[in-house]
């Protein structure tokens, strides 16, 4: 199995690397685990007690669980991966029964922050974009599909997103082996990275 870890800033296109790297591998040898599944629950919150969780703090992931299911897909069994909504901001009580695959790709703002996950990594990748496009996505984002207002995306940026991003994922960079610009539509590093995992599946 080759783990490809995908960190990056909130709205740095993190989801467009993955799908391009997904989109040129056969659908059954790829798995693609994303931090968002594994907030921590929050069911025993009220829904305004939860809206004041620090959502960008890494002690907001059960980074426990998302490792000890890495490893059980590393020895071939499947998962019951959660299911985080973002409209609920809380874990929901089903799971997804997700099979290991040949290339597993794990994305998320933090994935590369914390060591011991950083460690299960074959290949660190950090996509780099400029803040500004990132708060621009982000808004967008977050109106359209989560059901957020513009003042709560901004209170949210400017108090938990901005210092969050500074103290924790930026410095994360360093321990990326690949850093993809991606301001601009990016085919020669994907390809690279695609050339990477080919090279590697033999
Ligand atoms: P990406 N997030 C939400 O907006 N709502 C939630 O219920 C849980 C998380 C955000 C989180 C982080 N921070 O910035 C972002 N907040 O999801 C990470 N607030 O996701 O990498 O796709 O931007
Ligand atoms: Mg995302």
């Amino acid at each position: 199995m080759l783990i490809l870890g995908i960190a990056g800033g909130t709205g740095c296109g993190k989801t467009t690397v993955v799908n391009q790297i997904v989109d040129e591998l056969p659908k059954n040898e790829v798995g693609v685990i994303s931090q968002d599944s594994y907030y921590h629950d929050l069911s025993h919150l009220t829904k305004e007690e939860r809206g004041k969780v620090n959502f960008d703090h890494p002690n907001s992931i059960d980074f426990d669980l998302l490792i000890s299911h890495l490893e059980q897909l590393r020895k071939g069994m499947p998962i019951e991966k959660p299911i985080y909504s973002f409209v609920e901001e809380t874990r929901l009580a089903e799971t997804i029964l997700t099979p290991p695959r040949k290339v597993m790709i794990v994305e998320g703002i933090l994935v590369l922050s914390n060591a011991q996950l950083r460690d299960m990594f074959d290949i660190k990748i950090y996509v780099h974009a400029d803040s500004d496009e990132r708060l621009i996505r982000r808004l967008q984002r977050d109106i359209r599909e989560r059901g957020h207002d513009l003042e709560k995306v901004l209170t949210r940026y400017q108090t938990a997103v901005k210092p969050m991003h500074q103290q924790f994922i930026e410095p994360s960079k360093e321990f990326a082996d690949i850093i993809i610009p991606n301001n601009h539509y990016n085919t020669v590093a994907v390809d690279m990275v695609r050339t990477i995992i080919n090279d590697r599946l033999g």
